[in-house]
């Protein structure tokens, strides 16, 4: 039997992947996704098939998870097996600007789709997966960080994300919903969105390698992640649905670096050897060496990366670190890319792009480089 998956946030970094993962699987694959004025489905055009086609394995429908009448019709249309709930607004500074529409969307969603399993009778045949975070670990309790550890969220973002787990657990226990959180570290791809850390370095510096931006501006570097690949982690979330008991995992590499050494690794990788120097906001990135193929403009002793406030955020997570050992021992979890190899394939694809927009603007033709976040 074919088995049913409905994924919202399918448009997204995790929901492309997972979208590839279930296609390869056999499943049939729904997705929901946001009116917008522009296309919004880069990501998963590759897989998108035309819906005149003849049964097509992915299907895409509008909605939005504001919005419980759309949920609970295209649940009750597709009585799906699978449901993923990876829709978010999951920028934590952006959380401080638009802390109620967070809200709306990642804490009243989750209980939007479990009110629509439970309105529709579908608590037996439905199985739920919660994108939970470590961000709920927020002021840290402990490290590292596991299951049992105690939550203290620092934004609105894991403060709405909190209800979110808290309201998935009282499903399963209340309605006998298979409903579980994955508690996911940081994870990142060459399709992670522009202003996310990761790949607002990868971008900007091989924007700056190819002579298209001058400096990459950026918070704070001293904070420390555990990052793992997208393509890796969402393995993960359907592996927590296809266990014999609903349950909460974190899922980590155990490894931990800073924002500042992920600036040097991808420096590296476009052949610039990077200083930094000075202390706080006077803080700066200098090219040391340069070698390798680079345009011109990029030429030793000059600053291509400083401090500005702006990124800062009124409450910072300053460390994270994840314990996957439950994951290991129940789930089999062995992530299979290393945080060097992902920063590379980020700066490769990011390099190609912005060798393209080179090319174009020696050519006349100038396109807008956002560095923005
Ligand atoms: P992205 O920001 O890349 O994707 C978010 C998705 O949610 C997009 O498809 C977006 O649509 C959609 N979305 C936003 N608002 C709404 C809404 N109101 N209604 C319906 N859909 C909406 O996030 P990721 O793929 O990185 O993350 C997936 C999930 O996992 C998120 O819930 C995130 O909070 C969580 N998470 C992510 C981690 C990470 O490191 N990546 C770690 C832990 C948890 P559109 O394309 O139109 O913007
Ligand atoms: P995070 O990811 O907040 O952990 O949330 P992000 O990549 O935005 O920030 C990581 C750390 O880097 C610091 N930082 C900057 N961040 C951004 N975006 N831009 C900058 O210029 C910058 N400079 C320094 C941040 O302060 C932070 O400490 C991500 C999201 O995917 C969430 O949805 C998810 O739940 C968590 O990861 C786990």
């Amino acid at each position: 039997m074919t088995k049913t998956a409905l994924i919202t946030g399918i448009t997204g970094q995790d929901g492309s992947y997972l979208a590839e993962f279930l296609l390869e699987k056999g499943y049939e694959v729904h997705g929901i996704k946001r009116r917008a004025s522009m296309f919004n489905t880069q990501r998963i055009d590759h897989i998108y098939e035309d819906p005149h086609a003849r049964n097509p394995r992915l299907k895409l429908h509008y909605g939005d998870l504001t919005d419980s009448s759309n949920l609970t019709r295209i649940l009750a249309q597709i009585q799906p097996d699978e449901v993923y709930n990876l829709g978010a607004q999951s920028h934590v500074a952006v959380s401080f600007e638009s802390p109620e529409y967070t809200a709306d969307v990642d804490a009243v969603g989750a209980l939007r789709l479990l009110e629509a399993i439970r309105f529709l009778g579908l608590e037996k045949k439905t199985r739920f997966y919660q994108a939970s975070t470590s961000e709920l670990y927020g002021l840290v309790q402990e490290i590292p960080q596991r299951e049992t550890t105690p939550f203290y969220p620092r934004s609105p973002y894991a403060v709405a994300k909190l209800y979110a787990y808290w309201i998935t657990v009282n499903y399963r226990e209340s309605y006998g919903i298979y409903a579980c959180n994955g508690i996911l570290f940081n994870h990142e791809s060459p399709r992670r969105g522009e202003t996310f850390v990761t790949r607002k370095i990868t971008r900007g510096l091989s924007h700056i390698a190819q002579g298209l931006e001058p400096c990459l501006y950026m918070g704070n570097i001293d904070s420390l992640r555990d990052w793992g690949h997208a393509r890796d982690y969402v393995r993960m979330q359907w592996m927590m649905l296809q266990q014999e008991k609903p349950d909460d995992f974190v899922i980590a590499t155990g490894l931990q670096y800073s924002v500042r050494e992920f600036i040097k690794w991808s420096a590296a990788e476009l052949g610039i050897t990077l200083r930094f120097e000075g202390q706080g906001v006077e803080e700066i990135g200098v090219v040391e060496d340069v070698c390798g193929d680079m345009a011109p403009e990029v030429t030793r002793g000059d600053v291509i990366v400083r401090i500005d406030p702006r990124y800062f955020r009124p409450a910072e997570v300053e460390t994270l670190l994840g314990d996957p050992a439950k994951a290991k021992q129940k789930l089999g979890w062995v992530p299979e890319m290393t945080v060097r190899e992902m920063c590379a394939e980020m700066v490769a694809e990011d390099l190609k792009s912005a060798r393209r927009h080179r090319l174009l603007r020696e050519n006349g033709l100038h396109l807008p480089v956002a560095l923005e976040s």
